[in-house]
């Protein structure tokens, strides 16, 4: 069992069966630059409470899971150089060193269902990286979506991975892919990818109900909502930019845990801010959806 500190208000909306949408902190700690990622995180608490749920920021703090993170924390894991990204691995091991962590998807997923949470929000999950093959890069996100009845409503996968190839494992892993009043499957910074969603939902009940019924099966659903249209970039764009940014990391032997933030670096350089401005858009677009899910499952 996980040693878990729950803050009042999580606590008091789980005693009393109100929605509740846990928040993935790797977007914080690893994602977002300072101050943008602060001020994305209060703004994403609000837009939850405005929409009828209680929002929940998950970190490790000194030998605990923390669902709902105080302000301190908050700060803490968006300004300090050395947060460690916590994927499901690392969870029991930063536990036990008391370091400071911010979940990844994986991460959160797991956490959330210690915690007996059922919906999470975030921008992009992981995937299976385009050079698969050589690699055997697949992101643990997948892994736990496919063994947790946690749903995560995202824009997609993280830009520089291969589409096709985590849709094909995506359906291997028997995980249903919602749109929101899309047939498309977004690519994260654009609304469109050339590839769809396995169903397009018209409302958020009927969205709540899919999750209600999936019950029955091991694992979650994702739910795909595309960045809003005013700050979708195109996405011959962003793969042109992509590929400048793998090729410079490559030659500076950049790799790993260190590979995706120096990208996203790349690509907010390159888009002269565009990027981020998109990235944080399409998460307060996410946690609106995020919540009212969560508010509509209340009513089955
Ligand atoms: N999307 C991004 N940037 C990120 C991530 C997603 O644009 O940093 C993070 C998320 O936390 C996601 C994780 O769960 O990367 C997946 O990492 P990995 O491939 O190491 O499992
Ligand atoms: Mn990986």
């Amino acid at each position: 069992m996980f040693p878990i500190k729950i803050s009042p208000e999580v606590n008091y909306a789980l005693n009393n069966n109100q929605p509740i949408v846990a928040i993935e902190s790797t977007i914080f700690a690893h994602g977002l630059p300072y101050p943008a990622n602060i001020e994305c995180a209060q703004e994403i608490k609000n837009i939850i409470k405005k929409n009828g749920a209680t929002p929940a920021i998950i970190i490790l703090d000194n030998g605990f899971i923390n669902i709902g993170c105080n302000n301190d924390q908050l700060n803490k894991i968006s300004t300090s150089q050395n947060i460690e990204k916590v994927s499901t691995r690392e969870i029991s091991t930063i536990l036990v060193s008391k370091k400071c962590g911010a979940t990844t998807v994986a991460g959160t997923i797991v956490c959330a269902t210690a915690a007996k949470i059922n919906i999470m929000v975030t921008g992009g999950i992981g995937g299976i990286h385009s050079n698969f093959n050589n690699s055997h890069d697949m992101s643990t996100d997948l892994f736990e979506l496919s063994r947790n009845k946690v749903s995560v409503v995202c824009s997609g996968i993280k830009s520089i991975l291969d589409i096709p190839k985590t849709l094909e494992h995506l359906e291997t892993l028997g995980i249903p892919i919602i749109g929101y009043k899309s047939n498309i499957f977004p690519s994260f910074y654009s609304s469109d990818s050339g590839f769809y969603n396995t169903y397009n939902a018209k409302t958020y009940d009927e969205i709540a109900l899919i999750i209600n019924y999936h019950k029955s099966v091991k694992g979650g659903i994702i739910i795909t909502n595309p960045p809003p249209e005013k700050y979708s970039i195109d996405n011959n764009k962003i793969n042109k930019w992509t590929k400048i940014a793998s090729q410079e990391a490559e030659s500076m032997n950049i790799s790993g845990k260190k590979l995706t933030p120096f990208i996203l670096k790349r690509l907010r350089e390159m888009s002269e801010n565009k990027t981020l401005k998109t990235n944080i858009e399409l998460i307060y677009d996410n946690a609106k959806i995020a919540s009212q899910i969560a508010v509509s499952q209340k009513k089955i």
